[in-house]
């Protein structure tokens, strides 16, 4: 008897983790508490409603014992990246790099470029030789206004700014 509701438990707590697999996946998985287990045992064996025994896996959730990757939330995490054209970089002798200087990402990222200099940027892709090339180039931009470009592939891109072409970013792919 107790072997086979253990059986039974074992079954439950494989449906537990199913199920939290299905909705995302477990990135952490702490100490159970003993009543969460004893309630699985109780499903398995058929003494507990399906309410009660999920309201113990959203307890898990809730409490962070079980970590759900929101799979949603990582998506806009991970495809949004912004670089700084800062305050002073138009000034040769100044310290204005891009902000970040060399931006990495993961492939499929849109990258925002946001002029905060007072006078006007824009952002134009370059070959290694700092020619201008057609991958990405923005209008003017004034100050506080942004460029978009999505990188859907991997490689090290050099951008500059054709009125101050000493100002040579980097964004790498991965
Ligand atoms: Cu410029």
């Amino acid at each position: 008897m107790e072997r086979s509701s253990r059986k039974i438990a074992i079954t439950a707590m494989m449906f537990l983790i199913l199920l939290v697999s299905v909705t995302g996946n477990i990135v952490n998985a702490e100490t159970i508490p003993e009543w969460v287990k004893n309630n699985a045992l109780w499903f398995g064996q058929g003494l507990i409603s399906e309410t009660e025994f999920l309201n113990a896996i959203k307890f898990l959730i809730e409490n962070e014992v079980l970590v759900i990757e929101d799979s949603e939330r990582k998506f806009f995490r991970d495809t949004d990246a912004t670089v700084i054209i800062p305050n002073g970089n138009s000034d040769i002798a100044n310290v204005g790099f891009y902000l970040p200087l060399n931006l990495e990402i993961p492939v499929g990222v849109t990258v925002t470029w946001v002029n905060d200099d007072s006078v006007q940027h824009n952002i134009q892709s370059q070959d290694d030789s700092g020619k201008v090339t057609d991958i990405f180039n923005s209008p003017p931009l004034n100050t506080g206004d942004r460029f978009e470009y999505t990188f859907d592939k991997e490689g090290v891109y050099k951008y500059h700014c054709s009125w101050h072409p000493w100002r040579v970013g980097l964004i790498t792919v991965n």
